[in-house]
């Protein structure tokens, strides 16, 4: 037996300051068409899909700030999407930047949600691993702010059950995290969909900078082994108002293995007939969390947040070779 879902990885190319919501939705209303033209099931858009990746700006007027969220989803904007998906038939995810009012104050996440293909929200997630600084380092050019403009996310990493198979999200940074996947992964996750905006060159921490397409797979395809589950990973990419981001957008098997790559750093469109049940094979065996993991032994992974290296130099517990000379 074969559960196929065919997905469509649509990596978006640069976005202006002062583009549209409208400019971007028709361009992933293209990508929308030729998807299903492609007989995908589902598409998959990146991380703060409707804007420029406003985080790498210092800005303090909050309306300003405000400008670049969506305070209901969907809205007059990105109600298209909506309605060309319950046409088509397709599912879709995509990630934006949400205000929003909850316990009597205005939040801010940096969001996505998975939309079914009746065109019915059925999961949102709100991104945990938020990187960069809240702080102004105006020596650099571009910074990255999503510190001071997003709160973590509050909704944990969900799975859905929808469209065939168990689904969940998670978004850019996260994937760096095996936490990630592992949450994901005890909920039987086996399509995960992601969205990044990873730019080339980290100012403040450019040690890896030669790196970055290396650890933007390296992440993936060891999340998608280690868990068995196909990963989704879809970037903004190109050069979008000074910011270099890479592309490399991607679908990985269950193996850890990319079956489906992006060519460009432009509106690109890859698809593949994802069988969610390859995902069981490693759930089976190697993976089988039920009878392998020992979770007696893993305490330290969520009782304790920053490394605790021994604070004393180690003891012997054996000399066997008590008495004989080291060498210097
Ligand atoms: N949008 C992101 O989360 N970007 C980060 C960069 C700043 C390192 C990433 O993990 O790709």
């Amino acid at each position: 037996m074969t559960r196929i879902v065919t997905v469509g990885a649509a990596q978006l190319g640069p976005t202006g300051r002062h583009e549209p919501r409208s400019a971007v939705v028709k361009r992933m209303l293209e990508m929308m068409r030729a998807a299903k033209a492609a007989g995908c099931d589902l598409i998959v858009y990146p991380e703060v899909a409707l804007t420029t990746f406003f985080p790498r700006w210092w800005m303090e007027d909050q309306a300003e700030i405000d400008s670049f969220f969506e305070r209901e989803m969907p809205g007059p904007e990105t109600l298209p999407l909506f309605e060309e998906c319950l046409k088509l038939g397709i599912g879709m995810s995509f990630g934006y930047a949400e205000l929003t009012e909850e316990e009597g104050r205005i939040r801010h996440f940096n969001t996505s949600i998975l939309v079914d293909k009746k065109a019915r929200i059925v999961g949102k997630y709100r991104k945990i691993h938020l990187p960069g600084h809240a702080d102004n380092r105006s020596q650099f050019e571009l910074q990255h702010l999503e510190k001071r403009y997003f709160e973590t996310g509050n909704l944990g990493f969900g799975a859905w059950r929808t469209m065939g198979g168990v689904m969940g999200m998670c978004i850019c940074n996260d994937r760096r995290w095996p936490e990630t996947y592992r949450v994901l992964g005890l909920q039987g996750a086996e399509l995960i969909m992601l969205g990044y905006n990873t730019p080339t060159n980290i100012p403040w921490e450019p040690i890896y900078d030669h790196l970055t397409d290396f650890h933007n797979h390296l992440c993936m395809q060891s999340g998608a082994y280690q868990n068995s589950t196909w990963v989704v990973g879809v970037a903004k990419a190109g050069l979008e108002e000074g910011s270099d981001f890479i592309g490399g957008s991607c679908i990985v098997a269950p193996s850890g293995e990319i079956v489906a790559m992006a060519s460009t750093r432009a509106d690109e469109l890859i698809t593949f007939r994802c069988d969610l049940d390859l995902a069981r094979h490693n759930k089976e065996t190697m993976f089988n969390f039920a009878l392998n993991r020992e979770p007696q032994a893993y305490g330290r992974i969520v009782e304790q947040k920053a490394a605790e290296p021994p604070a004393e130099e180690a003891q012997p517990i054996a000399e066997p070779l008590a008495g004989k000379q080291a060498a210097e």
